[in-house]
């Protein structure tokens, strides 16, 4: 599979389309703005997420509620674009309108995209960047994993992502019995996380980071169970699967880290306590006495969780504004405030749950099948049966 996404912030809609989800999968747009209210969702947002209610129009590759095999198209609208009509319309402007649109920017936020961006591709008004560099744009990606999801579910394999830590307060180790357990609680913490005492000082600590004008991030963890053995490759680089799934979380806005089972942990211990023992029975078959190593050996899942870390670094857009440049006078600033949430982890946590779902659901279909849902499921059965048998 793949996709593309495209649309500004504040332009009239954010707009996915994805290209190889088999036929014959049931899909609704209701399936998939469960997943958009969860990324709206979550303590620390800004005024923007009161103003918008993201949900989904599909417009191709659906048909009487099953997919045809053919692209999809999911478009999502923003709310906010009506009060951005003059600012953010396509039509070319007269010298007289130009005077008259405000807002253009010329003070580049540190840690944002916007002077890199306005540098290479020759923009005087940073807008033009920062614009698609906004995580509005997670909402599609959202979308997407949705669509995936929806494969992945169907096969029985589910995936949840939950916080760990926000703003230095971490999460006890997150103790559940099932994954439906996991999506629960998470569910119903405004932070998204297990922990209710540290969910309440990561909230207090969110308070605080907005009184100072301050923002904080934090660690997000997506957890994926019930996945065949064998899903990516150690034959080459490109196809090993833990490294397309560090490229899809590293790619989420203000990521800076990925971890796969203990992750860094693993350089600081010893072998023997990094790797995880190989054991068989008559009902689980192979499986690991440990699950350190998060599901993955060798760039191929082994049958265990897929566990993923994500660090989110704080949002760049501060009320506390840092010191640069206005690129016009060259003369160093410490204002410009645009609008911002002081913490979107709980959000980076749907948002990473949909990226780790989108390369498992891509890496299953490369493994069984690509077409349609029965000839996916014929070929799953067959090895799964193999797999009984080894
Ligand atoms: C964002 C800035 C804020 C956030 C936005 C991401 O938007 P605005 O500039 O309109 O106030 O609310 O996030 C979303 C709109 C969203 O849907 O998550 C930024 O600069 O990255």
């Amino acid at each position: 599979m793949r996709f593309l996404t495209a649309g500004e912030s504040h332009g009239p809609e954010l707009t996915a389309i994805i290209e190889g989800v088999p036929s014959q999968l049931p899909l609704t747009e209701e399936k998939i703005n469960v997943h958009l209210a969860r990324r709206q969702k979550g303590y620390g947002r800004g005024r923007r997420m009161q103003i918008e209610k993201d949900q989904v129009r599909i417009t191709s590759g659906v048909r009487h509620g099953k997919t045809t095999g053919a692209p999809i198209t999911l478009h999502v609208e923003n709310k906010d674009w009506k009060h951005w009509v003059k600012i953010m319309g396509s039509a070319p402007l007269t010298e007289e309108e130009e005077k008259e649109v405000k807002r253009k920017i010329t003070r580049p936020r540190p840690g944002h995209a916007d002077l890199n961006g306005a540098i290479k591709y020759d923009h005087r008004d940073m807008r033009n960047v920062l614009e698609r560099s906004s995580a509005r744009e997670t909402t599609v990606r959202v979308a997407v994993g949705a669509v995936a999801q929806e494969l992945l579910n169907y096969f029985g394999i589910e995936v949840c992502g939950h916080v760990l830590e926000i703003g230095n307060i971490k999460s006890s180790q997150p103790e559940y019995s099932s994954i439906s357990e996991l999506k629960e609680r998470s569910e119903a913490s405004e932070v998204r996380c297990l922990d209710e005492e540290a969910g309440e000082k990561m909230k207090q600590a969110i308070d605080e980071a907005k009184e100072n004008g301050d923002s904080i991030g934090g660690v997000v963890e997506v957890v994926a169970v019930n996945l065949p053995v064998g899903l990516g490759s150690h034959v080459h680089y490109d196809r090993k699967l833990d490294g397309k799934i560090a490229r899809g979380v590293m790619s989420i806005n203000a990521f800076k880290g990925v971890e796969i089972g203990i992750g860094f942990e693993a350089a600081r211990l010893p072998g023997s306590l990094v790797h995880d023992e190989i054991l068989h029975d008559e009902e689980q078959g192979y499986y690991r006495r440990t699950n350190r190593l998060g599901g993955f050996e060798g760039g191929m899942t082994n049958g265990m969780p897929v566990v993923v870390h994500g660090a989110m670094k704080p949002i760049p857009t501060l009320y506390k504004p840092l010191q640069s440049v206005d690129i016009e006078s060259k003369e160093p600033f410490s204002a410009s405030i645009e609008r911002s949430d002081s913490c979107a982890v709980p959000a980076a946590a749907v948002v990473c749950e949909a990226a780790v779902a989108w390369e498992l659901a891509d890496a299953f279909l490369e493994k069984f099948g690509a077409d349609t849902i029965n000839d996916i499921d014929a070929n799953l059965r067959a090895y799964t049966e193999k797999v009984r048998n080894f």
